[in-house]
């Protein structure tokens, strides 16, 4: 058996797997003639004991996925979306840090209250809202949560396989944040770790490298971008070129932390592409997004002609 088939062997599927992944065939099947992309997004926890009151965090805010999800609905993608539960989703985002209470007010304090929204919120709210329903009722989103590695491993190959059915048409956008490290469910504690004898040994083991199978057996007629991301400069060029000579997909995205949300590199077979904003852009809130996105369209729809 592979090291990835023995992963999913003896990690049990999440509780709810069959309702998702028969939503994801659905979803693929109503839109078959569709271009449809899956964007994983936000970062896994890899729990340290089976009753889980601790857990290893990757770090993502969700940010890259939700905004791209929203640029690819824009450019007549179906999305997918992948996404740690209570990271940043699509159009709500744009409302992450307010307390919703402030914006409301109550009309009428009597049985037939009614609640609006203060009127010097609703040209900011309004247009956000009339997108998310053109998009809900188009049925365009599907949005797909997860929290543990495990799981999102198991959503990831069941959107795969359903992916699998669109003769080449799905893209993969990989922007999650997965963790390289875990605890094997035989080796996890099934209470809370005690410190009484002091401070524990945990010893991590690797997660099988998904990008392997994905690419060469579970969508191989797909369009797959993976993303990189690194905090030292002087590795994200090299590690981003050698993940892409590895797996032979089509493209990484390449990262830092610190500027991720200014500047990345795109790594393909034939080039090198930076993107970065300008200083008037970023005055203008430009995101990078709206800049991956339009430039992975144009090589998509190239990929499909050709
Ligand atoms: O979600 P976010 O906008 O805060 O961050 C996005 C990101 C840095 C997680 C993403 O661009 C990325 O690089 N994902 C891959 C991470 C990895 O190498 O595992």
């Amino acid at each position: 058996m592979s090291i990835c088939e023995d992963f999913f062997s003896s990690n049990p599927q999440p509780t709810n797997y069959d309702i998702l992944s028969n939503k994801i065939k659905d979803f693929c099947q109503l839109h078959k003639h569709d271009k449809v992309v899956l964007i994983t997004s936000g970062g896994t926890a890899v729990p340290l004991e089976r009753h889980t009151v601790r857990s290893l965090e990757n770090f993502s805010q969700g940010t890259r996925g939700s905004s791209s999800a929203e640029y690819f609905l824009k450019s007549g993608y179906a999305v997918i979306f992948l996404y740690r539960l209570k990271s940043l989703e699509p159009f709500t985002r744009h409302f992450s840090d307010i307390n919703i209470f402030d914006w409301l007010v109550v009309d009428n304090e009597n049985e037939s209250s009614q609640i609006k929204v203060g009127s010097q919120y609703v040209s900011t709210l309004l247009p956000i809202l009339k997108k998310y329903k053109e998009v809900m009722n188009s049925g365009k989103l599907l949005s797909i949560p997860y929290i543990s590695l495990s799981d999102y491993l198991w959503l990831l190959r069941a959107a795969c396989n359903a992916l699998s059915s669109l003769n080449g048409k799905a893209l993969l956008y990989l922007a999650a944040a997965v963790s390289d490290f875990y605890i094997p469910l035989d080796k996890m504690p099934t209470h809370k770790i005690q410190s009484d004898n002091g401070a524990p040994n945990i010893s991590l083991h690797l997660v099988p490298k998904i990008l392997e199978p994905l690419v060469h057996s579970w969508v191989p007629n797909a369009y797959v971008v993976s993303f990189k991301l690194e905090t030292n400069t002087s590795l994200l060029h090299s590690k981003a070129r050698r993940a892409l000579e590895k797996y032979h997909h089509k493209m990484v995205i390449g990262n830092i932390l610190q500027t991720r949300k200014y500047q990345v590199i795109i790594v393909t077979e034939n080039e090198d592409y930076d993107i970065v904003l300008s200083e008037e852009e970023k005055v203008q809130n430009v995101e990078i997004e709206s800049k991956i996105v339009e430039y992975l369209c144009k090589k998509h729809d190239l990929f499909l002609n050709s």
